[in-house]
């Protein structure tokens, strides 16, 4: 049973998030998914969702690629959650290339390419240009 771990916000749900998710899975047997707790977002990645914690981790539980949703409330806490659950590769998409290397120590570390022209920002920039129709 190969165990894959992943982090992040996927705050607007979108396709690039999913494009991640499968290839995330595909590298294993059992995708963990660390979702940014409101406060993180908003104290360590000045982020302000649009969905509540409780709202994105029902929408990621809901991804067939996804086996379980933990709360991700520091940038401390990947050693310990590698650790804790027997992980064997961490995913990140690759804008995050590099950031994550120290964890080659526990297990292996995978940087996949983001899907390029879809992003959160973008929806959002899209809605206002469109008044929100
Ligand atoms: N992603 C992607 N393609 C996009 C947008 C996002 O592949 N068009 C990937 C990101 O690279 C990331 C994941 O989807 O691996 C989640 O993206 P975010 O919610 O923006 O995550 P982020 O804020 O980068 O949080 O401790 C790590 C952080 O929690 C990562």
């Amino acid at each position: 049973m190969k165990r894959v771990i992943t982090y992040g916000t996927f705050d607007l749900l979108h396709y690039g998030h999913i494009n991640l998710l499968r290839r995330a899975k595909a590298l294993g047997d059992y995708l963990i998914v660390v979702l940014s707790s409101d406060a993180f977002n908003w104290n360590e990645k000045h982020k302000k969702c649009y969905f509540s914690y409780e709202e994105r981790k029902q929408l990621i539980e809901a991804i067939r690629y996804v086996d379980l949703v933990i709360q991700e409330t520091s940038w401390e806490q990947k050693v310990s959650d590698v650790r804790e659950y027997h992980i064997d590769t961490f995913v990140m998409g690759d804008d995050w290339e590099g950031k994550f290397d120290f964890l080659r120590e526990y297990c292996e570390v995978v940087y996949l390419s983001r899907t390029p022209e879809i992003s959160t920002t973008q929806i959002k920039t899209d809605l206002n240009y469109m008044g929100g129709k």
